[in-house]
């Protein structure tokens, strides 16, 4: 299913959740296809940030098999309609996270995978921060931090009150997690007892230039969210089952938000990537791009 041929997209229509079987009849990916689908993931994010000669590498690789359970196992979208109107939501509220989510998006078949290379280049339709109005299947416009949560709050109340029953997700950075704003927000979707929003952090533990520990410690986080009024689920953030399993839990609670704090890893899937945060912002050079495609093969 995943595709390294940068030539052709993915097939569309209406992706619907499924679980993981390799016999699964409605031809949700297995479990297997969706490792496989991370390392293509991967070898794009890598690939395409090297070739533009800037971009964020860390913190699109933390985020792989967040994006692709919710794009391929648990959002009810339709690549060939990124407007259809009862679409899932996904919003990057981490919009330097871009890569990762042109990846994915391009691997649903909302563009040509070959596109992916024009990332950052004058006149593309991927930026370096996510772009609405410009790509097909982004719904906001980011890059400046902590406001994803009220934008996917104002989604979550229009659904409400036009009876329609999508979800709405929201991915934040754990470093994010510092702005004010993305506080705010959290105490108004548990005001309005909004059900149908679920905020994911991505866990990784560092930001641009450093531990959150040393720039602004957020711990204890799952009980500062439980203060605010949301359910809160810890997992694995690499770990499909997991992932899965806790997309499924946060839809079946009624009457209050809830957010998965996804444990991850910084630059996950390269080793010289891993935990460093030097690559928080920095591409990587030919050299490291062909070190790392080694890794990823
Ligand atoms: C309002 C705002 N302040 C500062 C920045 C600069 N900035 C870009 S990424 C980043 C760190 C984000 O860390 P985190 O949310 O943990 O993201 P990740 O680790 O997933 O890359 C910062 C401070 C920004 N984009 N927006
Ligand atoms: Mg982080």
């Amino acid at each position: 299913m995943p595709s390294s041929d940068t030539s052709k997209s993915a097939s569309a229509g209406i992706v619907k959740a499924g679980a993981f079987s390799s016999a699964d009849k409605s031809g949700s990916p297995s479990l297997e296809e969706m490792k496989e689908l991370a390392r293509h993931l991967r070898r794009h994010i890598v690939t395409i940030i090297g070739k533009a000669g800037s971009g964020h590498p860390g913190g699109s690789l933390s985020a792989v098999e967040i994006l692709s359970t919710l794009y391929f196992k648990v959002m009810c979208h339709n690549p060939a309609e990124p407007r259809w109107p009862d679409r899932d939501r996904f919003i990057l509220s981490k919009g330097h996270a871009a890569p990762a989510l042109y990846a994915v998006l391009a691997e649903c078949g909302y563009f040509p995978i070959a596109e992916l290379e024009t990332l950052r280049k004058i006149d593309s339709r991927l930026q370096g921060h996510a772009d609405r109005n410009a790509t097909p299947g982004v719904e906001m416009s980011a890059g400046s931090l902590g406001q994803g949560l009220s934008f996917g709050i104002g989604v979550a109340l229009a659904g409400r009150l036009s009876a329609k029953d999508y979800h709405v997700y929201v991915m934040l950075g754990d470093g994010e997690c510092d702005e004010g704003q993305v506080w705010e927000a959290a105490m108004a979707a548990a005001h309005y007892k909004l059900d149908s929003i679920t905020a994911i952090v991505d866990n990784n533990g560092l930001q641009i230039d450093g531990c959150n520990c040393d720039v602004m410690n957020l711990e204890p986080l799952p009980e500062k969210w439980r203060a605010f009024d949301w359910h809160v689920i810890e997992t694995d953030g690499h770990d499909f089952t997991q992932l899965l399993n806790a997309f499924t839990a946060a839809k079946k609670i009624k009457g209050q938000p809830s957010v998965i704090i996804a444990h991850t890893i910084k630059g996950k899937g390269v080793s010289f990537m891993e935990n460093n945060v030097d690559f928080h912002g920095k591409a990587p050079t030919a050299a490291e791009v062909e070190k790392a495609l080694k890794e990823l093969a």
